[in-house]
C-alpha cells in the first residue's frame, strides 16, 4: 500500500520535471535567417559615389554614410545593414544596377548572419 507520505515523496518539483522538460523541448526558434549586405573596396569607384549609395539605398544620413565608405576604402569591406533575405537581395540589385548604370566597378554581396 501507497501511504500519502510516499506519494508526496515520489513527486518531482519544478525543477526536476518542468525546467528540465522545458530545456529539452525548446521550441524552435521563430526568427527567420538575417543577411548581412556587405559593400567591397576598389579602386575605381569615387568616394562621393559611394556615400550617394549609402544614403540613397541604405537611408543613412550623410555623416553615417561617409563613415562606412571610408570603413570599405580602409579596411577592404563593411558590413552596411542586416535584412530579411528579400530585403537584402533587393539592396543587392539596387546597388548592382545603379553602379553598372554608372560604369563603376563597385560590388555589393549578401552572406547568411
Ligand atoms: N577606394 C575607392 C577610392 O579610393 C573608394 C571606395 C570606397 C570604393 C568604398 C568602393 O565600396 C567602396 N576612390
Amino acid at each position: 500500500m501507497t501511504t500519502p507520505f510516499q506519494m508526496m515523496a515520489d513527486r518531482k518539483d519544478d525543477s526536476e520535471s518542468d525546467l528540465g522538460v522545458a530545456l529539452k523541448t525548446r521550441p524552435k526558434s521563430q526568427r527567420p535567417p538575417m543577411y548581412k549586405v556587405l559593400l567591397l573596396n576598389d579602386d575605381y569607384t569615387p568616394m562621393e559615389f559611394v556615400v550617394h549609395i549609402l544614403e540613397r539605398f541604405f537611408g543613412l544620413n550623410h555623416a553615417q554614410a561617409f563613415e562606412i565608405m571610408l570603413t570599405v576604402h580602409k579596411k577592404g569591406l563593411a558590413v552596411v545593414g542586416v535584412f530579411s533575405f528579400e530585403v537584402a537581395e533587393t539592396k543587392v540589385t539596387q546597388v548592382m544596377d545603379f553602379a553598372r548604370r554608372h560604369q563603376h566597378p563597385l560590388q555589393c554581396t549578401m552572406e547568411k548572419e
